[in-house]
């Protein structure tokens, strides 16, 4: 029987400096950060009165008649979503207009105010209930920038704020993530606001402990510092966050989509891109959808960078998401259930760990992710996959349990030949919830994982070796 195997080997011990006992290595992350982190992929939709005016950034002043989706089915939106494989949605509740897609007490430019369904209709009860029903999971964003609200520029708009919060938490959670923007120019009275952050905080903490709330700096997880889904190569999920704000205040761009290798709390990287140039649908943009391969190319910056990819599909005036961008959707879904479903390292369902002797590790690729090798631990040094015959691959996938913190600094693949010899090396720095790496097509014997700094014991949980269309690896 042919048998693809996995060994470990005792080789060398590693720099000193870094810490190496088995200890976690703070900070940690919370249950519902990990949680989070399995998410992986997910919409974002942007709807609203920008939608029908072919805006961006609303002025405020629309009227709210403008919003009519007369065909809106958010039912449709989920089917979409869950065939493509996303795993929930996130709606732009309240966008810099003003405009509230639920008709809120605290606010006279709402879904109550305009004709849709005569002033009965509510996005956010439809999506909650359809999420609930697709299995999907839920998210709001609620800009604090508001170009509409008459109190926005004094601290009665704080209490708005918190009031609009408290409604949504009460009457459509679970909200599995929120999402505060970081824009804040002005309001209707040329004021701007300052924002009682801590207070907004405080408030979603008591009411849903387990929501991630998404800010440039968290608290639970950060902007990756653009807007074209790319997080890192080298992607750490930690942030310092003291002296810095929401907004102009954060910290630099290239800060924020690395992380800092010594930050003080985990605040990974969430990576917001939009399947279209704009964020909200405009007709122009129907022949500007990105490909499929497009999209897996972001996948792999993302996703593949051990952060996590909310793609934005917003629906047009209808209401509905149109066919140009469900169609590159189910495409992009298949590239990567093509490229994934078969892992040579598999095949043979035997791991080898060893010293001099190679010994089988039955711990990687078996779909657990708290059942890992540790390296370092007495001696291990490195993992090996061992091929019964020469395999032609192009892609690993490489997974660090985090539960004790992200510890690999510095990792090395090598790829050898039957006869030992190095035909290739693939160098990289972190590693994180997932690290993709692909390359031109080699055949191979043997890969080897060696990893040459690290904080605290790297636990490696995967280790897989894939063969993908040749056009998908990273350019
Ligand atoms: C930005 C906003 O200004 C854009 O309109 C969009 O909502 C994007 C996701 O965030 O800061």
């Amino acid at each position: 029987m042919k048998k693809k195997l996995i060994f470990v080997a005792f080789l060398f011990l590693f720099q000193p400096g870094h810490s190496q006992s088995n200890k976690k290595v703070t900070p940690v992350p919370t249950r519902s950060q990990l949680a989070w982190q399995d998410m992986e992929y997910y919409f974002f939709v942007h709807f609203g009165p920008n939608t029908f005016t072919d805006l961006e950034w609303g002025k405020g002043t629309e009227k709210e008649g403008v919003f009519d989706p007369e065909e809106m089915n958010c039912e449709q939106w989920c089917r979409i979503a869950k065939a493509a494989g996303a795993k929930g949605i996130m709606i732009t509740a309240k966008h810099h207009d003003g405009f509230c897609l639920w008709p809120s007490k605290y606010s006279s430019h709402t879904v109550r105010e305009s004709k849709w369904k005569n002033g009965k209709g509510d996005v956010l009860k439809e999506l909650s209930a359809a999420c609930k029903k697709y299995g999907l999971k839920f998210g709001v964003y609620l800009s604090p920038w508001d170009r509409n609200h008459p109190a926005y520029g004094t601290p009665k708009y704080n209490d708005v704020f918190v009031n609009m919060l408290k409604e949504i938490f009460t009457h459509y959670g679970p909200i599995w993530e929120l999402w505060w923007d970081g824009a804040n120019g002005e309001g209707p009275n040329g004021k701007k606001q300052v924002y009682d952050f801590a207070r907004f905080e405080r408030v979603v903490r008591k009411l849903s402990p387990h929501t991630i709330i998404f800010s440039d700096i968290g608290p639970d997880v950060r902007w990756c510092g653009n807007e074209k889904g790319y997080a890192g190569k080298t992607n750490w999920d930690l942030l310092d966050t003291t002296g810095f704000k929401r907004g102009a205040g954060a910290p630099p761009t290239d800060t924020l989509n690395q992380g800092n290798v010594w930050g003080r709390n985990w605040i990974p990287a969430e990576c917001d891109v939009s399947i279209r140039p704009g964020w909200f649908y405009h007709q122009k943009e129907d022949s500007l959808v990105k490909t499929p391969q497009q999209l897996f190319d972001i996948y792999l910056k993302s996703v593949g960078r051990g952060a996590n990819l909310i793609l934005n599909v917003p629906p047009d005036r209808s209401g509905l998401i149109t066919p140009f961008d469900s169609a590159s959707l189910m495409e992009f879904k298949r590239l990567r259930d093509e490229s994934f479903e078969n892992d040579f390292s598999k095949k043979g369902k035997e791991y080898f760990i060893s010293g001099k002797k190679k010994t089988i590790t039955t711990k990687l690729n078996d779909g657990n992710e708290n059942s890992f090798e540790t390296i370092g631990h007495p001696k291990l040094t490195s993992l090996e996959i061992a091929f019964n015959q020469p395999q032609k691959i192009n892609c690993i996938v490489l997974k660090e349990n985090l539960v004790n913190g992200q510890n690999c600094a510095k990792f090395k693949l090598q790829l050898l030949n039957k006869d030992l010899n190095v035909i290739k090396e693939i160098e990289g720095t972190t590693i994180g919830h997932k690290r993709i790496l692909t390359f031109p097509e080699t055949e191979v014997s043997f890969v080897t994982l060696s990893i040459e700094e690290q904080k605290g014991l790297s636990k490696i949980a995967q280790m897989s070796a894939y063969l993908i269309d040749e056009k998908l690896v990273e350019k």
